[in-house]
């Protein structure tokens, strides 16, 4: 492990297991830059990003990547520095990925949804020196405005850049946006000097979120080797090859937008990836049409968008052969539909920044692809359903999904006493999913026993929303809770007790106090009621089923 990496804030693999897996080959050697370099020699010239006009080739990428990780290291950026990264679905988002592997520095990925709390609550924890904030165009808020936000502004977070895409139109001035964000051209002088990072592919790449059970979302160390594993396995499973043409919709710093197979998956094997800078329908059919898209992964939200849409008849969408679908349940009428009404291969994906995915295979019958999660990545991925003693259910019976293997963290990072909760004492994750094998093993999720909500694939903890309207002066008390929602899945419902019914308050003072604390757009609630009471359980608990069904 290079660069002081402190063993109370980062859990590695224990040796046993490690050397396991490394007898039986799961980890290479590579990380992610030496990655991309291999990529760039076998596949040059051809086109790794699309994203409106401009095209990168393999060897662009690569090339841009390292003049950006020159400007990053002439600012004093270090290999092993930690640095939140925040970025809209532009072709920029990738130089500067590949530019902070270059010099060994780590990303800590950041949705582009969080807001100011979010962004100061996760540079905190990570210890991270910089943020950089990827705009499209159209985007008005810079990374200094939400440093402007931050409750503590002076703390180390020094290096702040913003990088405004260049949108879809002008070419020539591709590098430009990023050249401009660092201001020092002196860097171009010295290339020679700077060496690709040779740090070693076990240790520590990046820092992903978690879905998150508490306030912040807690972070998600992953290694070059073990990410790259996962990587390899995804594209096998999904039959990726240099022909396919992979649609990117979902968030690009998502787990699946970047792994599973996402666009790590597509450059593995040197295919072309489309950024789609809206998830709409019309906007995504006319590029399926227009590049021949091969394959597009989605949360079941916008499938369901995009099954219903009057839109289908409009585009010729017939180079669309596979589907992945996950994040959330998908529900098995929808699965049928987008098998009926798109014409395409479902592949259910059941996965989580943590480590652990599952697929459905493309050879499986449309009934376990309907109706399952399908199978975990790799053979040494071990799931245990347990009771609630921690204790194996029989095949078939309902319990919580436990998992360890050679992808899946050991420990959150920089968080001692969250680990007890989430890691068994034999190194299991406890996913905090419920679910089944079925009779072929496929994994069934059937629900969750944490109190997240899952709104369209977003994972919210009623909790920090809770604390958040709290804080305004006049809420007595709050409860929120995830109800089904046709469209999102679940939606996020408030329920707010005022102190004094004289003073009235409305949905839009309560959106308003949310929106100067930062939070980010996806956690507001879509629905507040305002009500006298809860319903409790005999404990005195807020019953949150029953307010579900109410
Ligand atoms: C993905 O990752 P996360 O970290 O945002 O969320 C993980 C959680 C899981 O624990 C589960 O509760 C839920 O999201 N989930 C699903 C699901 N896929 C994820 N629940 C039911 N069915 C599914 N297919 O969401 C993620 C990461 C990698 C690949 C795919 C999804």
């Amino acid at each position: 492990m290079s660069a002081g990496l402190r063993q109370d804030k980062y859990v590695p693999f224990p040796k046993e297991r490690a050397a396991f897996y490394e007898k039986m080959g799961c980890w290479d050697d590579e990380n992610h830059i030496q990655f991309l370099h291999r990529l760039k020699t076998e596949y040059g010239r051809k086109i790794a990003v699309v994203q409106g006009k401009q095209l990168l080739s393999y060897e662009a990428l690569y090339s841009r990547a390292t003049l950006y990780a020159h400007q990053l290291s002439a600012v004093g950026i270090k290999s092993g520095d930690f640095v939140v990264l925040q970025s809209a679905n532009v072709s920029e988002f990738f130089i500067v990925l590949f530019g902070l592997y270059f010099i060994g520095a780590r990303p800590v990925f950041c949705l582009n949804g969080h807001g100011a709390a979010e962004v100061e609550g996760i540079a905190r924890n990570s210890g991270a020196v910089g943020y950089i904030k990827i705009n499209t165009p159209q985007e008005t808020e810079d990374a200094q405005d939400i440093c402007n936000q931050f409750s503590r502004p002076n703390f180390s977070l020094w290096f702040r850049s913003t990088i405004v895409s260049d949108g879809e139109v002008n070419t020539a001035a591709f590098p430009n946006a990023i050249a401009s964000a660092t201001k020092n051209a002196d860097a171009y002088l010295d290339m020679d000097k700077l060496q690709a990072s040779a740090e070693s592919s076990r240790s520590l790449a990046f820092l992903q979120l978690s879905g998150g059970t508490t306030g912040t979302p807690k972070l998600i160390p992953r290694t070059h080797a073990d990410y790259l594993y996962s990587v390899a396995m995804s594209a096998k499973v999904a039959r990726l090859d240099s022909h396919a043409k992979i649609l990117i919709v979902l968030p690009i710093m998502h787990n699946f937008t970047m792994s599973s197979p996402g666009f790590l998956g597509a450059l593995s094997v040197g295919a072309t990836l489309v950024l789609a800078t809206d998830p709409s329908p019309g906007h995504c059919f006319s590029l399926i049409e227009q590049h021949a898209i091969s394959q597009v992964s989605l949360v079941p939200s916008l499938a369901n968008l995009w099954v219903h849409s009057p839109l289908l008849g409009a585009y010729d969408l017939s180079s669309l052969q596979v589907m992945q679908v996950g994040g959330a349940k998908l529900q098995p009428e929808l699965a049928a539909a987008i098998f009926d009404r798109l014409d395409v291969k479902l592949q259910q994906v059941y996965g989580m920044a943590e480590g652990l995915v599952n697929f459905t295979s493309l050879d499986d019958s449309r009934d376990i692809c309907v109706n399952t999660q399908g199978k975990a990545l790799s053979p040494f991925d071990e799931i245990q359903i347990v009771d609630e003693q921690g204790v194996p259910v029989e095949q078939g019976c309902i319990g919580l999904i436990t998992t360890r293997g050679p992808y899946t963290i050991n420990g959150y990072y920089n968080a001692t006493e969250a680990n007890l909760l989430s890691f068994t004492e034999d190194g299991f994750y406890i996913t905090g999913d419920l679910g089944f094998k079925d009779e072929h093993n496929n994994i069934v999720v059937t629900g969750r026993q944490k109190e997240l909500i899952n709104r369209a694939g977003e994972k919210i903890t009623p909790s920090e929303v809770e604390a958040l309207i709290l804080s305004h002066p006049q809420v007595r008390d709050v409860t929120v809770i995830g109800v089904p929602d046709k469209a999102l899945g679940e939606r996020i419902k408030a329920l707010v007790i005022l102190h004094d019914l004289a003073q009235p308050v409305v949905r839009k003072d309560i959106v308003d106090h949310l929106k100067e604390r930062g939070i980010a757009q996806f956690k507001i609630p879509d629905e507040i009621e305002f009500v006298n009471d809860f319903k409790y359980t005999h404990v005195g608990k807020v019953n949150r089923r029953q307010l579900v069904g109410s």
